[in-house]
């Protein structure tokens, strides 16, 4: 089964997946005709041609367009069946432990060159590969980090990592990057907890300006233009009381896009403007393609799944898939706040596609200068010794004749 979805655990009854009709299911679509005799598996033409214009000639426009909105309609209700499935399955433990094994065994670069038979000697492979967790202010980042940690560090004793933000709207919430070695004592991959986004898109570009094209560093403190004075002198000031840190500058390998459930919802559903924006935010910021790698997107996380209906995330994550333009089922990734067999193995399978996204766009090696001196010292040495030979054989033909 892909990723993105828990499996069991809340056990959604059939009810309530109908229940998805209120909230404009494919299935019960009645835009048009042809959703109609879809939804009723009525595969008898007579709707669609009884859309005849007056001279009794069918219009090809309309056939045009139904033909796209019924496979449309078709491709939204797969997904629908497909998002709703996941939450059906019953993960094993063997399958959590299999996947754990499969990210504890990992090392960068190593999954391209044993899958992809990928010769690393032509890419610039990191020590550790990076993933950068972005999203709206409170989405649950530093959460996501403490979730991702007790899934693979093997203490279960062990304290939360990061600090998490409560009542998040009127706190600062995390302001400077902060790296976490997943697991503790590894260096294979590490997550880096970012401050939130902001709702001006120009300054969210700056920062990823930054840090897709410079690299981050823990510990580093993220101001904004918009930020107070009095804010900025604040920060500065817990910034000096920070510990020294590495200071080393890591490439970022890939994203994790964290966005709350509960405010997509609220931004489908809403008709204010602000909230709506919600949704509007993650799509500008999520298309911005300094945050893709070739043609591979970010990851979305959703969190908050935990204080809403089955059916509810699952519209969330159909929702996303469409404003974002990724499958919801293998990109969209379901984390609530439980330590259910289902979560862990949801967290398992979304570190799974981060890493393995990471592996196949490793940056491939430039040339060092003293390979392209080299490089320029054995065509000289070989144009000489031609251009050598060349009079040495005229020299020779003239000695003869
Ligand atoms: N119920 C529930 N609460 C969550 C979940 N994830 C995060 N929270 C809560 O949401 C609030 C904000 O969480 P954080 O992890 O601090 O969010 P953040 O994105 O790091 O916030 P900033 O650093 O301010 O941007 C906290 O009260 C968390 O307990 C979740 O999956 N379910
Ligand atoms: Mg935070």
């Amino acid at each position: 089964m892909g990723g993105g979805g828990n499996y069991n655990s809340w056990s959604s009854s059939s009810s309530e997946k109908d229940s998805w009709a209120g909230h404009n299911s494919p299935h019960e679509s009645t835009k048009s005709g042809v959703s109609r005799r879809f939804a009723s598996g009525d595969d008898d033409d007579d709707e669609v041609w009884s859309e005849k214009n007056y001279e009794g000639i069918p219009d090809m426009n309309y056939c045009t367009s139904s033909i796209m909105e019924e496979a449309s309609e078709r491709q939204r209700i797969k997904f629908y069946d497909e998002v709703w499935s996941s939450y059906q399955g019953f993960p094993t433990i063997h399958k959590l432990d299999q996947a754990k094994a499969k990210l504890l065994s990992y090392t960068p670069g190593s999954w391209a060159e044993i899958e992809d038979g990928v010769d690393l000697s032509e890419y610039k492979v990191p020590k550790t590969t990076s993933l950068l967790l972005i999203g709206p202010k409170g989405s649950g980042k530093s959460s996501l980090v403490n979730k991702i940690s007790r899934v693979l560090d093997k203490d279960l004793f062990t304290l939360e990592r990061a600090q998490v933000t409560y009542n998040s709207p009127t706190e600062d919430g995390t302001c400077f990057l902060h790296e976490y070695m997943i697991p503790r004592k590894s260096g294979s991959f590490s997550l880096y907890d970012t401050r939130s986004l902001s709702d001006d898109l120009s300054e969210n570009r700056e920062l990823f300006n930054v840090w897709m094209t410079m690299g981050v560093c823990d510990g580093e403190l993220v101001t904004r233009n918009s930020d107070s004075t009095d804010f900025k002198a604040r920060l500065k000031c817990k910034s000096r009381r920070r510990r020294s840190t590495s200071y080393k500058v890591r490439a970022v390998d890939f994203v994790v896009f964290v966005v709350n459930a509960v405010s997509v919802l609220e931004s489908i559903d809403s008709l204010d403007e602000n909230k709506k924006r919600y949704s509007q935010l993650i799509a500008e910021n999520f298309k911005n393609p300094l945050l893709s790698y070739k043609d591979d997107k970010p990851v979305v996380a959703v969190t908050h799944g935990d204080i809403l209906s089955v059916s509810d995330r699952v519209r969330v994550r159909i929702h996303l898939g469409e404003i974002l333009g990724i499958p919801p089922t293998t990109q969209v990734f379901d984390i609530p706040e439980c330590d259910d067999l289902a979560t862990e193995l949801t967290i398992a399978e979304m570190l799974t596609f981060c890493l393995d996204r990471a592996d196949r766009n490793l940056p491939t090696k430039e040339p060092s200068e003293w390979d392209v001196r080299i490089g320029g010292l054995i065509v000289w040495i070989v144009w000489t010794v031609l251009i050598m030979a060349f009079l040495l054989l005229k020299k020779l033909s003239g000695f003869l004749s």
